[in-house]
């Protein structure tokens, strides 16, 4: 079959309805009273999918009893036992932050099932959790109904449980499974496809490297059939190739501009799925997928973030015109944890009071052009009618808001009718101060919703959006004004390799107070004024607090363990010994396992290490060379010279899960603590058979 035979396939159900010649003629649009639509536009069941906007992830398995973030899949499944699993806890968790579905993880890499599958042993019925009469799956469904909010099911393509994962035998289980959870839980609104491979695998007990072609091996076209058959509703989650696409990362942060359409004609990357296609002929708009905690599970160790931080999540993928999926990670007795669940009530009640008014009410609208009164300037005022400009009136159609007041504002909410596609391009918003127009904000994309966020509120009487460029005449929806609580996030923790910690305000005229005795800061703690040392570790507390009002963010945490300052590279394969320890980029050599030897300059008892992969800066011919290290060997020696076993067993070895998609710290424990001076790593290869190896930086856990 031809790609463009495969895309069909995926996209038969309407994707790419106004897909026609005459649906992309402005002069089509000319004809009819109304615009017609414009290029590619949602089907019903993604057009449902961007109203939800906002969702969340549950992550749940044996990994959160293992303290995993993937499976090998050779865990026992009496693991599986959570003291206190409250299906009604976790949802009303969601519900508390305004999510307004709940999509599970059925089953992850590991291949255990939270349902008692026909098909697998490897289930919550051969658990210990309710003698094996439970099904997670649905005591979820069941709370989503009661609670009111809807449904979607994770199951993972990737098994590294099963015997015949690579085989054909193993694509039939796998379609078993998913008519399974397609019939037997009610009705679902996603189904989420991971894209995930690592290769390696438990595999019934052959323990090794499975290779396949995530392209063919699954067959999605039958995939696709058994989920439009069973659950005609439900939008299909894959990196690409599905009614909703990745968004490229997994930080939280969509493109700017983010466009909802897509080309298959361009090579994928994930700089193509971060931005969309402007002008793609296909609806295959981006779906954020973070985790309110560095992990997709829960670990003892780590927290949640903060409202502030989730408000400014919410505005770079919401307010993107992309949707967020958030995930939320019950903990080893089957609820949310107390701090999570006050985040997100938090964050929750920041938007509810900061879009409680909507200061652009009882405007008077004019524009430079309409449709006639069915499409009249002033329906952009509600989000049910739309404001159309005549199909002329591109570049320098304007929309201008008189209000009734002066209004103070910091958010300007923008939204076009996506139903009759992507339009505008390049716009500005103006405000007019003492009789003169100023530009206070100026973007790209506005899609099915825009919120821009101001840094500092504007007080005016009249607002108008400039458009400068658009591919067809302006169709907007919605033009909305709100003024946010004031909500200060908290203060930015960093410390460079020399072990110099650096505190940082966020806003100007914020003052930032820390201590570094373990106790909460408070307006009397030490006030930040320049870097200090922390070299040999310790754990800052911070707080921001704007003197002026007494308002202050949430008490941020960091604990950090001994900096590499008193390191030295001994040897090492690698690009440049120097940029090793310096935090920056550290490239491996061509087609070979890297190897690094460190001085750690004293004894330590080590409990584990730590590998940062890159972040952001890489160039595309990188991009396309280079991966994180897919997993690792390390060695311990007292002196450099008499390593424990001479090359031989190294004292730990494994895999760096999930590194190819998410950027955090991978932070490895031992099963036991290690003595060692000297400290040797190899790390046999790159994630998706990548030639080169590159990470940037290295740290040791000695607490
Ligand atoms: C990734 C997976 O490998 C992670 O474990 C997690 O499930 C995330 C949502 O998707 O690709």
């Amino acid at each position: 079959m031809t790609a463009i035979d495969r895309r069909q396939l995926f996209f038969s159900g309407g994707a790419t309805l106004a897909f026609s010649p005459i649906a992309f003629s402005p002069l089509a649009a000319h004809a009819a009273s109304g615009p017609g639509p414009y290029g590619a536009t949602p089907a019903p069941r993604q057009l449902a999918w961007h109203k939800r906007q906002t969702y969340a992830f549950v992550h749940f398995t044996i990994n959160t009893f293992t303290d995993r973030e993937w499976g090998y899949g050779d865990e026992s499944v009496s693991l599986f036992n959570p003291t206190d699993f409250s299906a009604d806890q976790i949802v009303e968790s969601a519900k508390a932050g305004g999510l307004k579905a709940v999509i599970l993880t059925a089953k992850h890499h590991d291949g255990f099932c939270l349902w008692p599958s026909r098909y697998t042993e490897h289930s919550v019925k051969y658990s210990p959790y309710k003698d094996g009469k439970g099904d997670i799956v649905g005591e979820m469904a069941a709370a989503c109904r009661r609670h009111g909010l809807e449904f979607g099911l994770y199951l993972s393509p990737w098994d590294r449980n099963h015997a015949e994962y690579g085989r054909p035998a193993y694509v039939e289980y796998y379609h078993n499974q998913l008519e399974e959870l397609t019939t037997q839980y009610g009705p679902l609104v996603e189904v989420w496809f991971d894209g995930a491979n690592g290769g390696d695998g438990y595999y019934g007990g052959a323990r090794e490297r499975r290779k396949i072609d995530g392209h063919t091996y699954y067959q999605w076209d039958k995939v696709r059939e058994i989920v439009r058959k069973n659950q005609p509703k439900a939008v299909m989650f894959a990196d690409s190739d599905m009614d909703v696409r990745w968004v490229g990362n997994e930080e939280g942060i969509a493109g700017d501009p983010c466009w909802p359409t897509w080309d298959y004609t361009t090579p994928y990357s994930l700089e193509k799925a971060n931005a969309g296609v402007r002008g793609g002929p296909i609806w295959n708009p981006a779906e954020v997928d973070v985790s309110i905690r560095p992990g997709w599970f829960w670990h003892a160790d780590e927290a949640p973030r903060t409202p502030a931080n989730l408000l400014n999540l919410w505005f770079v993928s919401v307010g993107r015109g992309a949707n967020l999926l958030l995930n939320i990670a019950p903990d080893r007795r089957g609820r949310i944890p107390d701090e999570d669940v006050a985040a997100l009530k938090a964050w929750k009640a920041i938007r509810d009071q900061g879009f409680a008014t909507n200061l652009a009410s009882g405007a008077t609208v004019t524009a430079s052009s309409d449709r006639g009164r069915a499409y009249a300037p002033k329906n952009a005022l509600s989000q049910t009618t739309t404001w159309a400009a005549r199909s002329s009136n591109r570049a320098g159609a304007w929309l201008q808001l008189d209000l009734p007041k002066p209004a103070t504002f910091d958010v300007i909410r923008l939204s076009e009718d996506i139903t009759k596609g992507v339009r505008v391009d390049d716009y500005a918003v103006d405000i007019r101060v003492s009789g003169d127009w100023t530009e206070i904000a100026r973007h790209t994309a506005i899609g099915f919703e825009r919120l821009i966020r101001l840094d500092q509120p504007v007080t005016t009487k009249a607002v108008r959006l400039r458009i400068i460029s658009a591919t067809a005449a302006p169709v907007i929806r919605n033009v909305g004004l709100f003024r946010l609580p004031d909500v200060l996030e908290e203060p930015g923790i960093r410390r460079d390799e020399k072990g110099l910690v650096t505190l940082r305000s966020p806003a100007e005229g914020v003052e930032v107070r820390y201590t570094l005795d373990g106790s909460e800061p408070s307006a009397a703690s030490a006030l930040y004024a320049a870097p200090f040392t922390l070299s040999d570790g310790g754990t800052v507390m911070a707080v921001a607090r704007r003197a002026t009002t007494g308002v202050v963010s949430a008490i941020v945490t960091q604990t950090f363990d001994v900096s590499p300052a008193r390191w030295t590279v001994v040897s090492t394969n690698g690009e440049k010994a120097a940029d090793l320890l310096a935090g920056g980029k550290f490239v491996g050599p061509n087609n070979q396992p890297l190897e690094i030897v460190l001085d750690l300059a004293q004894n330590y008892n080590l409990n584990g290490f730590t590998l940062k992969p890159i972040g952001q800066n890489l160039s595309v011919d990188e991009i396309t060379r280079m991966g994180p290290p897919a997993g690792y060997e390390i060695w311990l020696s007292a002196d450099g010279q008499n390593w424990a076993k001479e090359w031989g067993a190294p004292v730990a070895s494994g895999e760096f899960s999930n590194i190819a998609a998410s950027r955090s710290e991978q932070k490895i424990r031992f099963d036991a603590p290690h003595e060692g001076r000297f400290l040797r790593l190899r790390l046999p290869h790159a994630v998706q058979d990548k030639p080169v190896i590159v990470f940037a930086g290295l740290g040791i856990i000695t607490r």
